[in-house]
């Protein structure tokens, strides 16, 4: 009999909750946390037993011997990769001060460990992946209630209507959410589904628009429209919570559904229908202001308002609606520690290598910066030169739009150092690799899940590392230790770290051992609608004319620019996931690669016909940036202007070879343009031309 061991997934950021059983030192099964997921797993995470044994993932440091991207490595041992590493990086500080080192990651439970590290060496440049999945979000939550998007989480258990843009749930996905919305659809709970193609989401869908790519805006505005025009909004919430109502009646008078019907392709009358039906449901609905979808260098203005609509039908801080998470203090427990939050912890006040906070991108997240922006600060050495950077858990070479520009970008570079469990197209272009155990060979800081019952989970180590890997948080002191910065790092074992983190709580280690998680709260946290809410704005209420844009110099609403259609022969690049792999990670994965080994082109029937284009057929696509070859996928469920492929193909490192050269990358292909005002990337700003391969 096995041993079972309560941990987090961690084959996505997602995080799901799981059980893994344990026998002889090797992981026979894993499955969802019983106690919160009912066993359920997605295919990713059942996979985890195939990135443990995989032989092509990260397996020792080592040190780059021929040239970048050469792919010729020492083999070292940890002592010589730190040590190279620490003396390389206090180089780059003493010869161009410690601002030029810059600091990636895809936000992880250890993000307070590398932000200290940063602070340490007294560089402000740590940024995170927040802002290329969904900056503009965060920013348009922050300009409409002083929260960020990360502060709420939406109600699906207990909606009637959640409204998806591109959210394809069911697909992308979450496994806690799902579970939600399929409970609450059995109670009769509608989905409306918004894409420019049909997806698995459209499936489980009560309505499915087609809409026009990266129209979502017109038809937002239109619904606004109704709303205010039948006065089917939440009056009582709405004079209670915001302010500037009047200001977006006037704004919204030109935009009807007729004029959005020409627009969107979505028939007003429809939109009309939609309108009335939401308002019988609220304050249960959910507009679901999701990450993808239509990502323009607009995109703020969409995602303000999809915030605005929730306003509207006063769904935030309802059930079924949105909800502001609720923390420790919340549930009358003490803080939860961060390393970050040391006293005498450096706190380097010197402009970011982004411009985040000053003149460039003065209102994005300087919690998370803006990484579109990195190539760009490294070739203009604007506002100075960066000569280090550290990426961890993080692909930027892939996950910043534009492979070529990147590459010219890191050329550039003295130092490129990678922590990563496989070998990503950085970590193939980099300087020194630092392989770290994967999530089943190792425990990390405790995870404090803010939401209606805030929740404490624990990652914990199920078998003993398979090759020489280790822990972030454990090479993150070490490299520290060289820099003569160890003091910053107080702690010798997880153990250390973990009870640094519950200190002020009253919660022991041993808490986490019966479920894998300790619940701070047995029901649900909800605000008082009619007098306890607290925004975080300067007036204490929802502003729909936002202080903190108007301030800034932007309008807090912005006349509709129509949709310049592709040229002839050419497509709007739109680029997605499906349910089998994680952006860029899991491509090489044995048993996901077996199910899905390249990517697609959706084409349009009508528009592949035209070009000559049949079913599986191979193509090439190219843009101004770059080109690509792959199979077509000739389908009438995607909208004729558009193309749409998996993000995370093609790839360029040939040790990774079950993945190598497979497909196509949508990277290589995409413009890097951003919302200036928002800090996401216009993922979907780039047009191809598309043809039979030669
Ligand atoms: N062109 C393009 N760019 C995009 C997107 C797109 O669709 N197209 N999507 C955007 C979105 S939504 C997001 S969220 C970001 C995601 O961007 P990334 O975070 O870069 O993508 P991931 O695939 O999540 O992971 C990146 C790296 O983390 C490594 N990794 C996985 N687990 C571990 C671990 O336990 N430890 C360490 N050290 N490394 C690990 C993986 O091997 C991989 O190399 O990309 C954004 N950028
Ligand atoms: N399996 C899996 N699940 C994941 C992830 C993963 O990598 N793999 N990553 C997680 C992360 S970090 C994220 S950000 C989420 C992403 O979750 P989603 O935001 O749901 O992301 P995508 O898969 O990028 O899907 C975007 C959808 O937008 C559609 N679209 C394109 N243009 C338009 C448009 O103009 N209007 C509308 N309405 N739709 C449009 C595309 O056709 C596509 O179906 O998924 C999370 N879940
Ligand atoms: S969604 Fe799948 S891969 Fe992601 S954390 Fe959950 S089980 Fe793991
Ligand atoms: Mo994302």
């Amino acid at each position: 009999m096995g041993k079972d061991i309560y941990s987090i997934c961690f084959m996505c950021t997602v995080r799901c909750p799981i059980k893994v059983t344990v026998q002889d030192g090797t992981v026979k099964w894993i499955e969802g946390n019983p106690h919160q997921l009912k066993g359920a797993l997605c295919a990713k995470g059942s996979a985890g037993t195939a990135l443990l044994n995989d032989t092509e993932r990260l397996r020792y440091p080592m040190i780059r011997e021929g040239a970048r991207g050469e792919g010729k490595w020492k083999r070292v041992s940890w002592d010589e990769a730190l040590d190279y590493s620490a003396q390389k990086l206090k180089e780059v500080i003493e010869k161009y001060g410690p601002q030029t080192v810059v600091f990636g990651e895809r936000q992880n439970l250890n993000t307070h460990i590398s932000k200290t590290f940063m602070r340490a060496i007294g560089s402000p440049n740590h940024y995170t992946h927040d802002a290329l999945c969904k900056g503009s979000v965060n920013t348009a939550f922050r300009t409409l209630t002083g929260y960020t998007d990360a502060e709420f989480t939406v109600d699906l258990a207990n909606t009637k209507h959640v409204i998806l843009y591109g959210r394809n749930l069911f697909e992308s996905l979450e496994l806690k959410p799902i579970q939600a919305l399929m409970d609450a659809k059995e109670k009769g709970a509608r989905v409306t589904y918004i894409d420019i193609r049909s997806t698995i989401t459209a499936s489980h869908a009560d309505r499915f628009w087609m809409i026009r790519p990266g129209t979502d805006l017109a038809l937002n505005y239109a619904l606004i429209h109704v709303i205010l025009k039948e006065n089917l909004h939440d009056e009582e919430y709405v004079n209670r919570w915001v302010t500037g109502l009047n200001e977006l009646r006037a704004f919204v008078e030109p935009y009807t559904p007729q004029w959005a019907e020409e627009e969107t392709g979505i028939p007003a009358a429809e939109i009309v229908t939609f309108a009335r039906e939401l308002s019988r449901d609220k304050p249960q609905v959910i507009f679901h202001y999701g990450y993808r979808g239509a990502n323009h260098t607009n995109e703020i203005y969409f995602r303000r308002s999809i915030v605005i609509l929730n306003a509207l039908l006063g769904s935030i801080e309802s059930k079924g609606g949105l909800i502001i998470k609720k923390g420790p203090k919340d549930s009358g427990y003490g803080s939860f520690g961060k390393l970050v939050d040391q006293k005498d912890l450096p706190n380097p006040k010197v402009e970011r290598f982004d411009g985040v906070g000053g003149s460039k991108i003065p209102i994005a997240d300087p919690a998370h910066g803006v990484g579109s922006m990195l190539p760009f600060a490294i070739l203009n050495e604007d506002p100075y030169p960066v000569k280090g950077l550290i990426s961890h858990r993080f692909d930027p070479m892939l996950s910043i739009p534009n492979y070529g520009l990147n590459k010219k970008a890191f050329d550039k570079l003295d130092f490129i150092l990678t922590v990563d469990i496989n070998f990503s197209e950085t970590a193939w272009y980099s300087d020194v690799v630092l392989p770290e155990s994967i999530y089943l060979e190792r425990s990390d800081s405790i995870q404090m899940a803010n939401g209606p019952k805030p929740t404490l989970y624990m990652r914990r180590q199920c078998v003993p590392p398979r090759y020489d890997t280790k822990p972030f948080w454990e090479i993150a002191r070490e490299l520290a230790k060289r820099m003569d910065l160890g003091h910053f790092f107080p702690y010798e074992t997880i153990e250390d770290l973990w009870n640094l983190q519950l200190k002020d709580m009253g919660i022991k280690i041993e808490d986490f051992d019966a479920k894998g998680f300790v619940s701070l709260s047995k029901n649900p946290i909800l605000l008082e609608r009619k007098q306890g809410l607290k925004f975080k704005t300067p007036s204490g209420k929802i502003e729909f004319v936002s202080s903190l844009m108007e301030k800034n110099g932007f309008s807090s609403f912005s006349k509709y620019e129509p949709m310049a259609p592709p040229k002839e022969g050419e497509f709007r690049l739109t680029v997605g996931r499906n349910a089998v792999h994680t952006h860029v990670s899991t491509q090489n994965n044995p048993y996901l690669n077996e199910l899905v080994s390249e990517n697609v082109l959706w084409i349009n029937t009508e528009e592949a016909t035209k070009l000559g284009i049949s079913n599986g057929q191979v193509v090439e696509v190219s843009s101004d940036h770059g080109f690509g070859k792959l199979k077509a996928f000739v389908t009438d469920f995607i909208h004729p202007e558009a193309v749409f492929m998996l993000h995370g193909f093609g790839r360029q490192v040939p040790v990774t070879t079950r993945c190598y050269g497979k497909g196509a990358s949508d990277t290589a292909l995409q413009e890097n343009v951003t919302d200036m005002i928002g800090g996401s990337p216009g993922l979907h700003d780039t047009f191809v031309k598309v043809r039979p391969a030669r």
